[in-house]
């Protein structure tokens, strides 16, 4: 019986350890260790000694009488390292969350089915209990016909919005909600949540590729759509949002991260002309689009500030947003992370820091 076999039982991250405990990898021991220490040389001088499993078993209980103490600190060290025992489970079934995303691909590879979802934790209702709500696609015709736009009417393609119960499972939700997006139509995509109007109820802002849906919560467990009256519709391809206070005044206001000019009609070819080859072409030959950050009046109405905030250039192809005060002046700065690895830092000077990397661009035919 090895005598980290408890200890490691406690702390089974530590895959290696538990490795080298089993006599199996000796090799790896010693590295543990500074080359001059005494756990170094022993270990090494087992592995030189070509020493058998059996040996080296019974070796450990004289090594950790001799060593205990520096073997149990190196051992806490290196637990404290892989941080605290906390295991996780997948409970998504017993739960009763049976969310599908669903992207509908094609075989024309269009790029807005390339999209994942976006999922929000959010008490809803109130409860004490965090209920999710996730965004989904819609269908798309293969080929799709000039002029046609997809369709949300199928369940399978609308959003979800799941009630904690008392038990910890969930309850499907979004058709008494109101989020179900079949009356906007729209392939969503990034999820914000916030209580924009201070009313003590968090609201919702769904991102997508047609436009934006700011969901207000009527504090009964359903939700109105206000997009039109708050004016933030915005069009074109929203991949994300998220409700930050830039100017520390009336309230929550909105930044939205915008795509690409693409759409089914400008759709390109990429990969062999051959049956099954074509593959989806890379996003930088469409044009950036431009991110929108959205003012809160204060009214329930919010106004388009982006060129006065100096966000408006460069165009980029912004997918997500972090907000964080990063030197401590009470001021959000955002993170716009961008495709790939690009991203652009925004302090509140509201000038441009960008990092963008060099991505090699690869033509698509038209
Ligand atoms: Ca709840
Ligand atoms: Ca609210
Ligand atoms: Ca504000």
């Amino acid at each position: 019986m090895c005598p980290w076999d408890d200890l490691l039982r406690r702390h089974p991250n530590h895959a290696l350890l538990s490795e080298a405990c089993d006599g199996l990898t000796i090799d790896l021991a010693p590295a543990y260790f500074r080359p001059d220490s005494p756990a170094h040389q022993l270990f090494d001088g087992m592995k030189q000694r070509n020493s058998s499993q059996a040996e080296i078993r019974s070796s450990y209980a004289e090594m950790f009488t001799s060593l205990g103490g520096v073997i149990w600190a190196f051992v806490g060290v290196v637990a404290a390292a892989a941080g605290p025992e906390v295991q996780f489970t997948a409970i998504t079934r017993s739960a009763r969350v049976n969310f599908k995303h669903e992207d509908s691909a094609t075989s024309n590879k269009y790029l807005l089915e390339t999209m994942g979802g976006g999922v929000a934790l959010l008490d809803y209702d109130n409860d004490g209990r965090l209920d999710i709500f996730f965004t989904n696609g819609r269908k798309i015709d293969d080929p799709m016909p000039d002029g046609k736009l997809p369709d949300k009417s199928d369940r399978r393609f609308w959003n979800r919005l799941y009630d904690q119960n008392t038990d910890g499972t969930f309850t499907d939700v979004r058709e008494k909600a109101g989020l179900t997006g079949m009356a906007q139509n729209y392939y969503t995509m990034g999820v914000a949540v916030g209580d924009y109007d201070h009313d003590g109820f968090e609201d919702i802002c769904v991102a997508g590729y047609g436009g934006n849906t700011l969901y207000h919560n009527n504090g009964d467990g359903t939700f109105t759509d206000v997009t039109k009256r708050a004016g933030v519709s915005a069009g074109g391809w929203s991949a994300s949002a998220g409700f930050f206070d830039y100017d520390n005044y009336s309230g929550l206001d909105l930044f939205v991260t915008r795509y690409v000019d693409w759409s089914f009609r400008n759709n390109r070819y990429w990969g062999e002309q051959k049956p099954g080859l074509r593959a989806y072409c890379h996003p930088d030959n469409f044009r950036g689009a431009t991110n929108i950050l959205y003012h809160n009046n204060g009214d329930g109405t919010f106004t388009d500030v982006s060129a006065e905030a100096g966000i408006t250039k460069p165009q980029g192809e912004g997918l997500s947003v972090s907000f964080a005060d990063y030197d401590g002046r009470r001021f959000h700065r955002h993170l716009n992370c961008q495709r790939f690895s690009a991203e652009s830092l925004v302090p509140q000077q509201w000038k441009w820091h960008v990092h963008r990397s060099r991505l090699a661009r690869r033509r698509c035919l038209q």
